[in-house]
């Protein structure tokens, strides 16, 4: 490790992360916990953490999941970073003390640990989970082309070889089940949802999977544009935003078009740094602004969708 640099400054591997996850909710007994929601294809556990402030009745959620894919290893050091900043800046941070005041915070720090580990051992490049195909020889599912929202259309691959494989069937994989399972039974306090990606700087919604624009499109995209213009002042860097399929590509079976269409009206992808000059490589001395700049976007993101 970079010498000086503190934990949350660099990347892990996911045994130190599951420790991490472990130690953490031990740390914080009262606030944060612990939920098995399920296990990967090689069976590793699924594990949210829930920030819960107090037990306020009738208090809303939003959700945060990272390492959807495997290789974009700054998403779950978002996730980290965000727990982080949360414990450490509660009653010390206006924002994040008027949010987790507000809202509870269901955290996924590692959607898809399987392709997360294959990473750190075999291939740096690596982005699908690591199921077996039936009739192939070729291994994993692309996670974000799973849920079942247009499911396997134009701009996802029925072709198992591919790095856009959309799987046998929507939520074929335990990874994709597990968190549909778990959104499906929290829908009623969920409000927002936020998946974590990168690279490219964008701020993402609804949809990607058609070109048809979302009912609450201008909300949406007022959301996205006044998170992006917060981070552009506080760090001088610049995301694109607006609807997925327009923005970036055609992508359907994404989690965030399910979480939309199961009801959770305010649903977000955030492709994190950088541009394209390490893309997925990303040097840790890069980890604190990249999380900075995305944790004002989800703060921003959050105390609007509190003020609805
Ligand atoms: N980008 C996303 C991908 O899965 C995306 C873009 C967002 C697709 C929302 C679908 C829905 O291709 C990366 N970098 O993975
Ligand atoms: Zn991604």
């Amino acid at each position: 490790p970079r010498s000086g640099s503190t934990f949350y400054e660099r990347y892990h591997s996911l045994d130190d992360i599951y420790y991490w996850i472990n130690r953490t909710t031990q740390e914080h007994p009262t606030t944060l916990s612990t939920i098995l929601i399920g296990s990967s294809s090689e069976k590793r556990p699924l594990y949210v953490l829930k920030l819960s402030l107090n037990d306020r009745p009738n208090k809303k959620a939003m959700w945060i999941d990272c390492g959807i894919h495997a290789r974009e290893w700054i998403s779950p050091a978002f996730c980290l970073w965000f727990v982080q900043h949360s414990l450490s800046f509660y009653n010390i941070n206006h924002d994040i003390t008027s949010i987790l005041d507000n809202m509870d915070v269901y955290i996924l720090p590692v959607m898809n640990p399987d392709g997360y580990h294959y990473t750190w051992t075999t291939n740096r490049m690596w982005r699908k989970n690591r199921s077996t195909n039936k009739g192939s020889n070729c291994i994993g599912v692309d996670l974000n082309r799973n849920f079942d929202a247009n499911w396997c259309t134009e701009g996802a691959s029925p072709e198992p070889c591919t790095e856009i494989y959309c799987g046998a069937f929507p939520e074929s994989e335990p990874e994709s089940q597990a968190v549909a399972d778990f959104l499906r039974s929290h829908k009623d306090t969920v409000q927002l949802y936020i998946s974590i990606h990168s690279y490219s700087q964008m701020l993402l919604f609804p949809y990607s999977c058609t070109l048809e624009e979302a009912e609450n499109h201008s909300d949406l995209l007022e959301m996205a544009g006044a998170a992006v213009q917060k981070i552009r002042r506080y760090y001088r860097n610049s995301y694109r935003y607006g609807a997925g399929a327009k923005t970036i590509y055609l992508a359907p079976g994404g989690s965030d078009d399910w979480a939309y269409n199961l009801g959770i009206k305010y649903s977000f992808t955030f492709e994190l740094q950088d541009r394209g000059r390490y893309g997925f490589l990303l040097p840790p001395s890069f980890i604190p602004q990249a999380c900075n700049e995305a944790l004002i976007g989800v703060k921003t993101i959050a105390l609007k969708v509190i003020e609805k």
